[in-house]
């Protein structure tokens, strides 16, 4: 039987997932005693062979297996103890932590292997050997090198334990992990060295300001330079001795004081540095003035306040030229130029942004559509993403973003799998100056580094409610390109109002149409990427971009969402998407990036030589043609610098 023929796999397309996964063997409990028993023989042959690896090899450091699937706990291993702590400690001590942290029920965890553990690494996308990671902190360029700094946990695959840990690369894609930069040691960040960001001084040195929490759980910001600034790989951080620079204001509470941006220079000379906070249920952006980044004055106004949008985190607020396609140092001004405000909402865990003009003599920000305020309107990114971050590339000039994607598998699964978290692949933001109401994000053009054999496609029909299989080969490490045309067949003038809700089963005329990918052949698991133009009760059309993961694993514990937005498709434009696939990650770009989703899937079938990629046209009224550049891509071989 042709398994790739549309009728055949249309039919399997509209078969519903089952509720739980198929029988595959025994039932739960007992395979969890099985594996509890396993887990000690295995911990017990793992502890000999490990005496005996030692004898032999005493002198010698373990040589890290540079491909990133290397270094996986292994599933064997015991949890750790933290593994009894059921409320989050991140939400304990006031921030966010892994937003899926509730089914600690072992009993409705899929019985994943370590081969599906592995697979879940990525290739070329950043993310520590090990353990639990978040927030991207204070990126910089120096010497030659890009230094990432990120929200880390030595110690585990949970939230906890806060350091600073540090990687370099030179191309923003090949990186080298260093040793942690900052450790909590002082009574300023004894429990936790949190979110801060770096700004580089007109004389060559280097200011990073971070949120410590301290002792008595209270928020302050610190102080840290680098030891030695002629280290190109700033191996050795500096706290300053007259920490804390600031303490929460007295009408701040001590838990809502965090994530200094990096400073901008206003036209009196002194630099500026903004700090969520919230009062009441109200988001705002508290303004700071320093000419030594040691003292402060506190501003009576704040930059920006929303209210509803509660406690605001990891501010980001940056200059973007409206005509041009380089980026801005934090610090420019004058005419030709918008102001991105972004904050994280601790309440939504998601990322707002919104567009308007900064008056520096007021230090106000007022954004141009007070319906797309900062956390009622735009997103960075409609997928799994949080807690991003800007810093200007002063060597290439332009203004480069990171996000953080989260996992939606559970805390237990994290724990067993030994790794939480993978960054984005750094973007660079510019203003979108056809449309005028949004950015673009766009991976930096080193990823394309990683591209090796490519297939091409040209005008290949997709007719209402079938599938076509692209013949790829595995499809875990892509790079696609692909455009959509569509040809209406019948009118399409009553029907109205669809959106991504109901996902790539919810057809309408005109679509949804797209890719499948990280599917297999059967389509027992598949994450629909698509289009969805639909009609306006105004009469005009509208456009959603849209990832559907609801299909995307048998693993029931696993968050599964239907994500996305409007994008707008502008006259004589094509439907265009990029998709970045790397195992368990699909960032995917509308239109040259005006909407962006990140998906975080977990297949466990469509996986190593399984994973395949389809187009798809589920709409009633539309024929669709799709034009496709498909290449392979290499992975980052991301390992430790050899010091
Ligand atoms: N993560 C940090 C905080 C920040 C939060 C703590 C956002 O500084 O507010 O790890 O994810």
């Amino acid at each position: 039987m042709d398994t790739h023929s549309p009728s055949h796999l249309l039919a399997r397309y509209y078969t519903p997932l089952p509720e739980h996964p198929s029988a595959r063997g025994p039932p739960a409990t007992l395979r969890r005693s099985l594996k509890g028993f396993a887990s000690i023989l295995a911990s017990v042959i793992f502890l000999l062979s490990l005496v005996g690896l030692i004898i032999i090899n005493q002198s010698q450091q373990p040589l890290q297996n540079p491909s990133s699937n290397a270094n996986i706990p292994s599933l064997l291993s015991p949890l750790p103890s933290s593994f009894s702590r059921r409320v989050p400690r991140g939400v304990e001590e006031g921030v966010s932590a892994k937003s899926n942290p509730s089914p600690l029920d072992e009993e409705s965890s899929y019985n994943w292997t370590n081969a599906m553990f592995s697979w879940q690494r990525t290739s070329f996308h950043f993310q520590p050997m090990r353990n639990w990671m978040n927030d991207p902190d204070g990126p910089l360029y120096h010497m030659g090198w890009y230094h990432l700094f990120y929200q880390y946990n030595p110690d585990s695959a949970v939230w906890g334990n806060i350091t600073w840990g540090h990687a370099v690369s030179r191309d923003l894609i090949h990186w080298l992990y260093l040793p942690i930069a900052m450790v909590p040691d002082q009574p300023y960040d004894i429990n936790g060295v949190w979110t801060g960001s770096a700004t580089l001084l007109p004389d060559g040195q280097i200011v990073m300001l971070y949120t410590g929490d301290t002792a008595e759980l209270v928020q302050v910001q610190n102080l840290a330079y680098p030891a030695n600034l002629s280290d190109p790989l700033l191996l050795h951080w500096v706290k300053y001795t007259g920490n804390p620079v600031l303490v929460p204001p007295t009408h701040i509470a001590p838990k809502d004081f965090r994530d200094p941006t990096t400073g901008w220079i206003g036209p009196d000379g002194k630099w500026r540095i903004t700090i969520g906070s919230k009062i009441n249920g109200t988001g705002i952006s508290l303004m700071y003035h320093t000419t030594d980044f040691k003292t402060y004055e506190l501003l009576d106004n704040v930059l920006h306040a929303v209210p509803g949008t509660g406690m605001w985190e990891c501010v980001d607020f940056y200059p973007l030229a409206i005509n041009g396609s380089m980026g801005l140092d934090t610090s420019a001004g004058g005419p030709g130029i918008k102001h991105v405000l972004k904050a994280s909402l601790d309440d939504t865990k998601l990322d707002h942004y919104a567009l308007g003009t900064y008056d520096p003599d007021s230090d106000t920000w007022t954004p141009d559509n007070p319906e797309e305020d900062v956390g009622i309107g735009l997103r960075y990114d409609y997928g799994r993403y949080y807690a991003s971050k800007t810093f200007y590339d002063q060597y290439k000039k332009r203004r480069i973003l990171w996000g953080w994607i989260n996992e939606t598998d559970t805390e237990y699964d994290d724990l067993e799998k030994g790794w939480a978290s993978v960054q984005t692949i750094p973007r660079t933001v510019l203003f979108d100056n056809k449309t005028g109401t949004n950015i673009l994000q766009w991976p930096v053009q080193e990823v394309e580094s990683l591209r090796q054999r490519s297939t091409k496609f040209e005008d290949v029909l997709i007719e209402p409610g079938s599938i076509v299989p692209l013949d790829i080969g595995t499809a875990t490490q892509l790079d696609i390109f692909a455009e959509f045309e569509t040809e209406l067949l019948e009118s399409a003038g009553e029907e109205e109002g669809y959106s991504c809700k109901g996902g790539a089963i919810n057809r309408s005329k005109l679509g949804p149409f797209g890719l499948l990918v990280i599917a297999d052949d059967s389509l027992s698991e598949l994450t629909p990427i698509f289009f969805r133009p639909t009609n306006t009760t105004n009469g005009t059309l509208d456009t959603y971009f849209c990832a559907d993961e609801t299909r995307s694993t048998l693993a029931p514990e696993v968050q599964k969402h239907i994500y996305g937005s409007t994008v707008p498709v502008l006259e004589g434009e094509r439907y265009a998407m990029r998709a970045l696939v790397d195992h368990s990650i699909v960032e995917s770009f509308a239109q040259g990036g005006r909407t962006v989703i990140t998906s975080r899937i977990y297949p466990t079938e469509a996986i190593y030589g399984s994973a395949r990629l389809f187009l798809f046209n589920n709409a009633t009224g539309v024929n669709v043609k799709a034009t496709l550049k498909i290449w392979q891509m290499n992975s980052a071989f991301i390992h430790p610098f050899p010091l």
